[in-house]
């Protein structure tokens, strides 16, 4: 599919393997067996302000996990045509976010990590930033 044509339902809630133990949980995760792409980088949120709002854009060609590895937030998802609110708050699950879609996150709880999973290098050309411009290049299918 071209990110062009993505939609917000071709995003997947992911269960993720957790090792239990009386003295507490793990949850690894490899390239392959765990997440569908080569994870190129890994970069997390945190201490972000319970009234703050982080994303507003959308990627080319990045594909993510998005991880709540502690505490929740919302992420809004949109593709032009449908709007779709994922709730993360557990550690063990994970939001994949195709290329092509557009992500708001807000809502954070008090002390909450977004631990993201990417498949490539920081690339700031790999941005649509500005909402209008989003509407337009997905419209251009
Ligand atoms: C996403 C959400 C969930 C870097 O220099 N390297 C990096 O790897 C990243 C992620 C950011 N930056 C710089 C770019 C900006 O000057 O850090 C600053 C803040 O980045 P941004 O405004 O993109 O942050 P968020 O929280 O809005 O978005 C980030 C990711 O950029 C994005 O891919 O999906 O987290």
């Amino acid at each position: 599919m071209k990110n062009k044509e993505s939609s917000v339902f071709d995003c997947k809630l992911i269960s993720l393997p957790k090792i239990h133990n009386t003295s507490g949980n793990i949850t690894a995760l490899e390239n392959i067996t765990s997440v569908s792409f080569d994870i190129k980088r890994v970069y997390y949120l945190y201490d972000v302000p319970s009234n703050a709002e982080r994303g507003g854009h959308t990627h080319y060609k990045l594909e993510q996990f998005l991880v709540a590895a502690s505490g929740s937030f919302d992420v809004v998802l949109a593709d032009g045509t449908q709007e779709r609110l994922v709730s993360l708050n557990r550690p063990d699950r994970a939001l994949h976010i195709i290329p092509g879609i557009w992500r708001e996150l807000k809502n954070f709880s008090g002390g909450s990590i977004c631990l993201v999973l990417a498949s490539l290098a920081y690339d700031e050309n790999d941005y649509i930033r500005n909402y209008s411009d989003f509407i337009e290049w997905k419209s251009q299918r």
